[in-house]
């Protein structure tokens, strides 16, 4: 199949499409690429330097809420469809994909205020996919959500395409940050949060993390920052999922009472099951515009969720499934 689109075509700001400056401009930061576009202000919007709020975006809240079917078939195509894609690729990191897929579709189709014809909107709400390894279920997701075309989901991690398998700023629209490195999603996301309310935005920042990330001494110091400003903006979302790469989370360092750890670091904090995505986006909705404590959510969820033989088995942090195996797995996410 051939599909649409034009892979192989630079990204914004990639080097292909314009480098920044050399020898002694290069000191100067003259570099643009990650700014914000300006406002285009229309006749009767408010005058720069008002608060700005925006528009209600179309969410879908209302219809996915209101039935949770809907959320669970929209996370069974977006895990099939995954399950596919790691196999065509042959690419790793299923089951951490597999365990975030519920998060993703309560936010996306049950809290974000987005537009996804106009994914730089500066009044959107921000994502930060900060666990970069779980790219796929980000790409899934975006595309089913009308960014970009699904057909677009089968060159995943193909040379010379717009889908890397750790996602770099600008690579497919909906795509805020470069994560993959673990432990830079949460500053990231503070300092956006910051910038909203410098620049008298109202919108709110929400980044997924992984519980093996919550190791990283970096997400202390953010946490600590964000408190510190109160950006009640901000809202991180943990994957709990109890595994990391090689072990089981609790082996490899003391994580745990980690709802406990943020509240000392000053946020508010709350558990919920990371696969109902009612709650979910019930408790990500009620993060406000304004000032207060971040919020982080702590999310239990399971390795591999969705797929018998995946859940929980962290031989899928590394496998790649079988044509057997997909086959198998669409029948159980009742796709076959
Ligand atoms: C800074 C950094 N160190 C190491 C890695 C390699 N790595 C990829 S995934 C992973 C751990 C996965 O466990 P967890 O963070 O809990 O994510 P999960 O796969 O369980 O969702 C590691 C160490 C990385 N991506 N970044
Ligand atoms: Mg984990």
């Amino acid at each position: 199949m051939t599909p649409p689109g034009t892979p192989g075509t630079p990204a914004p700001g990639s080097p292909a499409s314009g480098s920044p400056a050399s020898g002694n401009a290069a000191r100067v930061n003259k570099d643009t690429r990650f700014c914000e576009p300006p406002l285009n202000f229309a006749p009767g919007s408010p005058a720069p330097g008002s608060r700005q709020t925006g528009p209600a975006f179309p969410c879908g809240a209302e219809d996915m809420a209101k039935d949770g079917e809907q959320y669970a078939k929209m996370a069974s195509r977006i895990r099939a469809k995954m399950v596919a894609m790691s196999h065509a690729a042959g690419t790793p990191h299923l089951g951490s994909g597999l365990s975030c897929v519920d998060i993703l579709v309560a936010a996306y189709w049950g809290v974000l205020r987005i537009d996804p014809t106009r994914p730089s909107d500066p009044l959107r709400d921000r994502f930060i996919l900060s666990k970069g390894h779980a790219i796929s279920a980000l790409y899934a997701t975006l595309a089913y959500r009308g960014y970009f075309d699904p057909g677009l989901l089968d060159v995943f991690n193909k040379d010379g395409t717009n889908l890397p398998e750790q996602p770099s700023p600008g690579c497919l629209p909906g795509v805020e940050v470069a994560t993959g490195s673990l432990g830079h999603g949460l500053g990231l996301g503070a300092g956006m949060a910051l910038a909203g309310r410098i620049q008298k935005r109202d919108y709110r920042v929400y980044v997924l993390m992984s519980d093996g990330e919550c190791n990283e001494g970096s997400v202390w110091e953010s946490a600590m920052f964000a408190a510190a400003r109160q950006l009640g903006n901000l809202a991180t979302i943990v994957d709990f999922n109890g595994w990391q790469a090689t072990d089981r989370s609790r082996e490899v360092l003391a994580i745990e009472p980690l709802a406990e750890k943020f509240r000392a670091f000053g946020w508010e904090s709350v558990e919920v099951d990371g696969h109902d995505p009612r709650k979910l986006a019930e408790v990500l909705r009620a993060v406000p515009e304004g000032p207060g404590k971040p919020l982080a959510v702590i999310a239990h969820t399971v390795k591999g969720k969705g797929v018998s033989f995946m859940e929980d088995d962290n031989n899928w942090h590394y496998r790649v499934p079988s044509e057997a195996e997909v086959a198998k797995a669409w029948a159980e996410l009742g796709v076959a």
